[in-house]
């Protein structure tokens, strides 16, 4: 039996360790194995991408090896579990990840050599995971390998969808999308697990039936489709655990339309059952606006049930209790989009397992903790009733069954207080009534957490004051961090090394408050010399790719400034092209012996914006209007360069935030719940030039304000603050702007409405009020920039102060005040 071959082969093997040796020549054999065997070309005739697959094959089966091991372990000790519920996770290229996390990048390096091949061509070759838009999907990256490095009995959940995040295309200056089909050369970071499918039902209706009196509703679907589990094992650093990130594909039914196929429309059911799959075909590239599209939520119902089940399955195959679920289950819900399991646990609860309705809320209630990353109102998710009426019929049900038990209790605590009741309620009356997810994953959850302090401050004063209000206890945050495995190890190698020379240890890799051991040696000539020179190297890797995807060539002297991310008006992409067009102005005003002492520039500006956004591309057409113009103009030569960088990802960004000397982060106050690019700059020693907004705000406080560029006022942490009336915009900010008005940079008409969006009353981002305090930022960064030692000390002082920022931090705050798990350790 299945069992007694499972006892035998435990006796017999125990833990897999060992089986796979990691020695260079044991790893030489099992690369050239893997030519013949799996890519199937000839040992004697193989190419770099070639190389590169059998390479990933070979760290698959030493992941696969760990993976295994853990899940025997989790398996045995039967601890808490988390289940990290996401949409979108952004986890860029896999191999050097892998290799540094399992300690054996050396080795490989020195496998291949002999082969003739070198390691960083070799990882060159892999394309960009980048199944998610932007900062949120990366926080859920970061945070799997904080799980998997602190030992965490953690699984993953999300959507393997077929196109990623579209690739962006620059042609004239303008953004074009492409598809991003980055399954096309296969994956060998996945394990296809077709025995592991679930069928989700959508459509069809709900009756009432009744046995011996107890009435229970029965949903008859009208479509159903197959979700087919690929698992993408997720190594930690310094562990043994290899904890599992499971992504469902959607796949046709088993079951047939046997009407069609009688009546001998045999092609015609064929080509409709094949339908199911585009269910999981593309990403969504707009993560903030919520347009009631019906795939959108059949992708949110369909990752949800699959992942559910699966839950529920692993959960009855040891327990038969339900009592025992929260003591066993925890939920992550990654922003409101995964927010129908909630519902979904409820459903199954009670019209499958039976429960009563008491019984089935409080599980519910105890397993659920909800983290939301937004700011205002209107990116919040609503989901017409219409929609979800006719496709999940029975959870409309359920949540406005949910919503009327919530409304009659509110109703006994706080009394007639309509407005408020309105506020509070899941439904939203209107034109377009509306099931508002954000509320519906407050009143579920146990822990509603905000991302940064100030996130905090706002979801308890602006967002979500009548929950707060009535559930203080409910509302927590914690501060987004970032893996410093990814940020630092993986991406820059020389300040990896340089750190554990002066630190005379690894181990801050594991524990990155060890960072802050840095700051005695911040004046220390002999570190500031070898920092430079490794920052240098790292420029020169930049320099490089900008002139390959750019054509244009930057000199190293110049100081490298960076804003990279999603473009949108409230990061303020704008604020930063009007600042280089005031200091082309000024360059061009100058006379030659003061354009000598002009600090050289290079602004590097770099991100997506949603297809569908006009505004944010206009300010991309902007940026390259004005690069063509200042780059080609011979009175400014090498003083000033303006690039932006194409197709912005996780793979570019490991190449950009080590190269650069300054980054950007200039939201309006208010606006950026956290923002983690610039926990990455900081790691790096890039200096900030930033608003004190979102988690920037603790950063001074790590870092102090004198260690970097402050725009604005100093820490407001009154989010009212940014209520007070503008001052007055400056003459610099009204000259820039007729600069573009007039055509200067060409495009007169196009950039019109840009302009107008920047007029007094209708300048909602504040550009205006706070370009002055801009430009003064700017200046004293031109002038600490040319005294090499000082700067060199801000930058130790960055990395130094950047322990707080670390995912390790986070997940450990989340473990501890969140979701009451322990680490579970698989023995070496
Ligand atoms: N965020 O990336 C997204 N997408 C959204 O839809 C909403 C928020 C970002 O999440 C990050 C991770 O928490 C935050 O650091 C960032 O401020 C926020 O904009």
């Amino acid at each position: 039996s299945l069992g007694e071959r499972r006892a035998k082969a435990e006796k017999m093997f125990g833990l897999m360790d060992g089986f796979l040796k990691n020695d260079p020549m044991s790893l030489q054999k099992d690369i050239l194995d893997h030519v013949e065997y799996t890519v199937a070309r000839s040992r004697f005739n193989f190419d770099d991408f070639e190389a590169f697959q059998a390479l990933s094959h070979s760290v698959r089966d030493r992941l696969i090896e760990r993976w295994h091991d853990t899940h025997q372990h989790f398996k045995k000790q039967d601890p808490k579990r988390l289940y990290f519920l996401s949409l979108e996770f952004l986890m860029g290229r896999s191999l050097s990840n892998s290799v540094i996390n399992l300690g054996i990048r050396d080795e490989y390096a020195e496998a291949l050599s002999q082969l003739g091949f070198e390691y960083e061509v070799l990882a060159e070759q892999e394309g960009d995971a980048a199944l998610g838009n932007g900062g949120l999907a990366r926080l859920s990256a970061c945070q799997m390998d904080s799980l998997a490095t602190l030992d965490y009995p953690v699984w993953g959940y999300g959507l393997r969808y077929q196109y990623g995040l579209f690739r962006q295309v620059i042609v004239d200056g303008y953004q074009h999308e492409q598809p991003d089909y980055w399954l096309n050369f296969g994956n060998p970071w996945e394990i296809e697990r077709i025995q592991v499918s679930y069928s989700v039902k959508f459509y069809g209706m709900v009756e009432e039936k009744a046995s011996n009196g107890v009435k229970y509703k029965v949903w008859t679907p009208g479509e159903t489709v197959e979700a087919v589990a690929y698992d993408n094992p997720i190594p930690g650093y310094g562990t043994r655990n290899a904890i599992n990130l499971r992504l469902w594909a959607a796949k046709p039914s088993g079951q047939y339309d046997l009407e069609s196929y009688n009546t001998g429309d045999y092609i015609n059911a064929i080509v409709n059952r094949q339908k199911a799959e585009t269910i999981s075909y593309v990403l969504y590239p707009d993560d903030r606006s919520y347009q009631g599209k019906e795939l959108r939520l059949k992708q949110q119902y369909f990752f949800v049930s699959a992942s559910v089940q699966d839950i529920i399955r692993r959960f009855k195959d040891v327990h038969d209790n339900f009592d025992e679920f929260p003591d066993k289950v925890a939920f992550q819900i990654n922003d409101t989009h995964p927010s129908l399991a909630i519902v979904e646990v409820l459903r199954v609860l009670i019209d499958e397992e039976c429960l009563d309705w008491g019984k089935a809320w409080e599980i519910v209630c105890r397993a659920f903790s909800f983290t939301t990353h937004t700011v205002n109102t209107e990116g919040l998710e609503k989901i017409p009733v219409d929609l979800l009426g006719s496709l999940l019929p029975r959870h409309l049900q359920i949540m406005y069954d949910i919503n009327h038990r919530f409304m009659e209790d509110l109703k006994r605590k706080i009394g007639q207080d309509y407005s408020r009741l309105e506020r509070m309620s899941i439904v939203e009356e209107g034109i377009v009534k509306s099931i508002r997810m954000a509320n519906l994953s407050i009143i579920c959850s146990h822990t509603v957490n905000g991302v940064s302090r100030v996130h905090f401050e706002l979801l308890k004063t602006r967002l979500f004051k009548d929950f707060y209000d009535l559930w203080p206890q409910k509302f927590q945050y914690k501060t987004n961090g970032v893996t410093q495995r990814r940020w630092i190890v993986v991406s820059n190698p020389g300040l990896c090394s340089l750190i554990s020379k002066w630190l005379g240890t690894e181990a801050w890799i594991r524990n990155v408050d060890l960072l802050a051991g840095l700051r005695e040696h911040a004046s220390n000539p002999v570190l500031q010399q070898e920092w430079r020179m490794t920052k240098t190297i790292n420029k020169m890797r930049l320099a490089d790719y900008i002139e390959t995807s750019t054509g244009v060539k930057v000199s190293l002297d110049a100081m490298f400034d960076v804003q990279v991310k999603r473009i949108h008006e409230y990061k303020r992409q704008l604020l930063n092209i009007l600042g280089i067009i005031y200091r082309y102005d000024c360059i061009k005003n100058m006379n030659k012996s003061d354009r000598k002492k002009v600090v050289p520039r290079v602004c590097i500006i770099g991100g997506k914006a949603a297809p569908g956004y006009e505004v944010a591309k206009k300010i991309i057409k902007l940026c390259h209007a004005v690069a063509d113009k200042v780059n080609n103009d011979d009175d400014v030569g090498d003083l000033l360069k303006v690039v932006f960088i194409p197709d912005y990802n996780v793979s570019v960004a490991e190449l950009v935030i080590p190269g650069s000397d300054l980054s950007q982060h200039i939201s309006t106050v208010g606006h950026e719940a956290s923002g983690t690019g610039s926990m990455k700059f900081l790691m790096n020693g890039c200096l900030l030039l930033a608003t004190a907004d979102g988690s920037t705000v603790e950063i001074i406080e790590e870092i102090g304000v004198e260690n970097m560029f402050l725009v604005g006022t100093k820490l407001h942490e009154d989010p009212q603050s940014g209520d007070k009336p503008a001052p007055g915009v400056s003459i610099q900010f009204i000259r820039v702007v007729s600069m573009v008005r007039n055509g200067y940079f060409g495009f007169k008409e196009y950039f019109n409405s840009l302009c107008d969006s920047l007029e007094d009353d209708k300048d909602f981002y504040k550009l205006g009020a706070d370009f002055s305090s801009y430009l003064e930022a700017q200046a004293m960064a031109d002038r600490v920039f040319v005294n090499k030692e000082k700067w060199t000390c801000m930058s130790i002082l960055s990395t130094a102060g950047s322990g707080k920022f670390s995912s390790d931090r986070t997940i450990e705050e989340y473990a501890k005040h969140a979701w009451g798990i322990e680490p579970c350790k698989c023995p070496f």
